[in-house]
């Protein structure tokens, strides 16, 4: 009874941790929903930094500071939404047909973004846009990769 009790236990704790969240999605339509929820999120703050990066827009570091640490925590959201079930929506398949170079670009992706919050945090504007940079092309090529064409 008691190695049943930890089986189970030890079960649920990997479940947790192979999603990252609270609880599994219901639905396959409910994790794309949330996954694309997070990704609209993640491009709007992204995004709304570009015109800072190319100099059209001055540069207010404690603005953009403020705006990569809310980035930060987005970042992390996306990844729990790729649930298996949940094919489709804006999904290339190859997302779970190929699941290690999706995590590879996962993880090249928030490797990016903790460069991007120390260069936002250190106040300098050419670590900031040479971080930027960087960022939006791991998101680029993670996009070309593994998100249909439009
Ligand atoms: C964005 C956004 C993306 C990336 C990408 C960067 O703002 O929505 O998907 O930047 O275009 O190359």
């Amino acid at each position: 009874m008691k190695k049943k009790i930890a089986v189970l236990a030890s079960a649920a704790m990997l479940t947790l941790a192979a999603t990252s969240s609270m609880a599994q999605f219901a639905k396959g339509e409910d994790a794309i929903k949330y996954r694309e929820s997070a990704m609209a999120l993640i491009g709007s703050h992204f995004g709304r930094m570009a015109p800072v990066a190319k100099k059209e827009v001055p540069y207010n570091a404690e603005q953009i500071k403020a705006n990569v640490a809310v980035l930060s925590v987005l970042a992390q959201l996306p990844w729990a939404g790729f649930a298996p079930g949940s094919e489709g929506g804006e999904s290339k398949d190859d997302v779970w047909l190929d699941p290690e170079g999706f995590k590879q670009a996962e993880d090249d992706f928030l490797a990016a973004m903790d460069k991007l919050t120390v260069a936002a945090d250190s106040g300098d504007f050419d670590a900031f846009r040479v971080a930027f940079g960087n960022t939006g092309k791991s998101c680029k090529s993670c996009h070309d990769a593994y998100r249909k064409e439009k």
